[in-house]
C-alpha cells in the first residue's frame, strides 16, 4: 500500500465499485460512442471480482454506483450534454445497440453481469461523475457510521477521482484500489493514481487486489 500500509477496519469500511456499466466497458456504449477503445477497461473486471467475492465474505459494506440520467433528460445540465467542441456533444440520451446511451434503466446503463450487485448491497444512480453530487452517499455511509472507503472501477482519472476528491474533502480516508481501476488512456490512469498518493497520500492510499484480498481473508479464516 501507497504510501503506506494502513489498518481496515472492517465494520467501518465500505467498498464502491464505481460505474462498473456497459455503457463504459462494453462495445455500443456511452465510451465507444466517445471513440474509446473500451477493451482497455477489461483489465479492471477480474481484480475486482475478487475483491466483490472477498468482501463479501467479511459482510462489509458493498456499495456499486451508475452513472446515468432520467429519460426524460431533466437531470442533465446543458454543459454535460453540450460540452461545446467536446467528443460527448449531443450523445447522450441517444438510441444506441445498448438502448439509450447513459440513461437509467437502459441495458447499457446497467452493471456488468460478472459484478453484479446482490440483494442487500446499495445501488447508487448518480447523474454526475462523482459519487456525492446529487446522490445519498453520503446519508448511507453515515447510516453506517462509515469512516473509510475502498474505491475502485471506472475510469480512474474521472468518476474514481472525483468520488476520491470529494470523499477526501468531507472526511472519509480513501484507499483506492490501483489494479481495480482503469482508463481509456494509461498515461491518465498511472498519473491519476500518482496524483492521490502524492505528498503522502494527499488524497489517498493506493493499494491493489491482492493486499486488500489478501487482508479481508486474514479476518475470515
Ligand atoms: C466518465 C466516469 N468517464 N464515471 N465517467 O465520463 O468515469
Amino acid at each position: 500500500m501507497e504510501p503506506q500500509a494502513a489498518p481496515i477496519d472492517i465494520d467501518r469500511t465500505a467498498l464502491i465499485i464505481l460505474d462498473m456499466q456497459r455503457d463504459f466497458l462494453q462495445p455500443g456504449g456511452f465510451g465507444e460512442s466517445l471513440g474509446n477503445d473500451v477493451s482497455k477497461l477489461q483489465r479492471a473486471i477480474g481484480p475486482c471480482q475478487q475483491v466483490l467475492t472477498a468482501a463479501r465474505k467479511v459482510g462489509m459494506l458493498i456499495i456499486h454506483t451508475r452513472e446515468g440520467h432520467l429519460p426524460d433528460l431533466t437531470d442533465l445540465h446543458p454543459i454535460k450534454l453540450q460540452s461545446p467542441g467536446s467528443d460527448q456533444a449531443g450523445v447522450i440520451g441517444t438510441e444506441g445497440p445498448l438502448g439509450r446511451i447513459m440513461i437509467r434503466g437502459e441495458l447499457g446503463n446497467d452493471i456488468i453481469p460478472e459484478l453484479y450487485p446482490i440483494p442487500g448491497e446499495p445501488v447508487i444512480d448518480k447523474p454526475g461523475k462523482g459519487s456525492f453530487y446529487f446522490t445519498s452517499l453520503k446519508c448511507i455511509l453515515r447510516a453506517r457510521n462509515i469512516s473509510t472507503l475502498l474505491v475502485c472501477g471506472v475510469t480512474t482519472e474521472i468518476g474514481v477521482n472525483s468520488t476520491i476528491r470529494a470523499a477526501n474533502d468531507n472526511g472519509y480516508f480513501c484507499i483506492c484500489i490501483g489494479d481495480c481501476c482503469a482508463s481509456y488512456f494509461d498515461e491518465f490512469h498511472d498519473m491519476a493514481l500518482k496524483m492521490m498518493t502524492a505528498q503522502g497520500g494527499i488524497l489517498a492510499y493506493v493499494a491493489d487486489s491482492k493486499t486488500i484480498c489478501d487482508s479481508f481473508n486474514s479476518m475470515s479464516s
